[in-house]
C-alpha cells in the first residue's frame, strides 16, 4: 500500500513503520495518524509479523502534532469531532509489542506517541519534552497521564509546566526509556531487539505485555490476580511445554504459537 506520510518495511518476524514528513520535522497530521493505524493493522493481521518498530528521522521522531493544521479548530470542532481518542489511540490498542525507536525530537504529540508504544529506545541525541503550554494548550493525547506515571510527578509537572525538554540521559535516569543508544546504532540496536521479541512464542509474548499493561490499569491487588491467571493460561498452551522441555535437554526451543 503506498502512503504518502510514512513508509512501511518487514524485516523477517518484524515490521518497521517510519514515520516520514521531512519537511515538517514528522509533525502528526490527521492523514499521518490514519496511515499510521492502517500500517498497524497490516501488520496486526500479519501472521509473519511478531513485533512492530515505530521510528522517525534523525533529526526528529515528531514535533508533535501539526500546530498548522490545530491553529483554527474551535472547542465545538475539537469535541465533535473527537480530536486526539479519533486515530491517535490505535497505537495503545495493538496486541503486538511496539517499540518506539527515538532520535531527535520527541515533542508534544510525538512524545506521546512514543510512550504509547510498550517501551522507547533513544538514540544519545534523543529529546523529549510536552511544549503544549507555550502553545496556550495542554497536552491532549496522554502526555499528563503517561508522562507522570513515567517519570514522576516532580518531572513531569515541570516539564508540562514549562515546556523544558528531557535529554535522552535525562530520559534514561528519569525511566522514560528503557536504554540510551548511539544514534549510529539506533535502528540495528531496535530491529535486533524486535527480532528477539519476534522469535519468543506469539501468544506468550502477547500475554506478557498484557501483563505488564495490567499493571497501569489496575490496584497491585488486582494486577497480581490478572499474572496468576495468565501465568496459569501459559500452562494452557504447546509452547510452555516446547520451552520448559527444551530447556530440560539443553537446546533452543522450537516455539509453534501454539
Ligand atoms: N507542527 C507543524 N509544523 C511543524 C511542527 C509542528 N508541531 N514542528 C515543526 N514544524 C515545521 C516548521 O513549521 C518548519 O516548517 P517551515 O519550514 O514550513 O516553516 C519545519 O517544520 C522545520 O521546523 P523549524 O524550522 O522550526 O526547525 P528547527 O530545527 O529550527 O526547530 C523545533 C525544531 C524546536 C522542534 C521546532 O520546530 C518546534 O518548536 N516545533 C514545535 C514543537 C511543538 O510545540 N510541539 C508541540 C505541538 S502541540 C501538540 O503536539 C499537542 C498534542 C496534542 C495531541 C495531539 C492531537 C493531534
Amino acid at each position: 500500500m503506498a502512503y504518502e506520510h510514512i513508509l512501511v518495511e518487514t524485516r523477517g518476524k518484524v515490521g518497521i513503520v517510519t514515520l516520514n514528513r521531512p519537511k515538517a520535522l514528522n509533525a502528526l497530521c490527521a492523514q499521518l495518524i490514519e496511515e499510521l493505524g492502517q500500517a498497524l493493522d497490516g501488520l496486526e493481521a500479519d501472521e509473519t509479523i511478531g513485533c512492530i518498530v515505530l521510528t522517525g528521522s534523525e533529526k526528529a521522531f515528531a514535533a508533535g502534532a501539526d500546530i498548522k493544521e490545530m491553529a483554527g479548530k474551535s472547542f465545538i470542532s475539537a469535541y465533535l469531532e473527537d480530536f486526539i481518542t479519533n486515530g491517535w489511540e490505535r497505537i495503545t490498542t495493538c496486541r503486538k509489542p511496539v517499540i518506539a525507536a527515538v532520535a531527535g525530537y520527541a515533542l508534544g504529540g510525538g512524545c506521546e506517541v512514543a510512550m504509547m508504544c510498550d517501551f522507547i529506545l533513544a538514540a544519545d541525541n534523543a529529546r523529549f519534552g510536552q511544549p503544549e503550554i507555550n502553545l496556550g494548550v495542554i497536552p491532549g493525547a496522554g502526555g499528563t497521564q503517561r508522562l507522570t506515571r513515567a517519570v514522576g510527578k516532580a518531572k513531569a509537572m515541570e516539564m508540562c509546566l514549562t515546556g523544558r525538554q528531557m535529554d535522552a540521559a535525562e530520559a534514561e535516569r528519569a525511566g522514560l526509556v528503557s536504554r540510551v543508544v548511539p544514534l549510529a546504532d539506533l535502528m540495528d540496536e531496535a530491529i535486533k531487539t524486535a527480532e528477539r521479541i519476534a522469535e519468543q512464542s506469539r501468544p506468550i509474548a502477547l500475554i506478557c505485555k498484557e501483563s505488564v499493561n495490567a499493571a497501569f490499569e489496575t490496584t497491585l491487588a488486582m494486577g497480581i490476580m490478572t499474572e496468576r491467571r495468565l501465568f496459569h493460561a501459559c500452562f494452557a498452551t504447546d509452547d510452555q511445554k516446547e520451552g520448559m522441555a527444551a530447556f530440560v535437554e539443553k537446546r533452543q526451543p522450537n516455539f509453534k504459537n501454539s
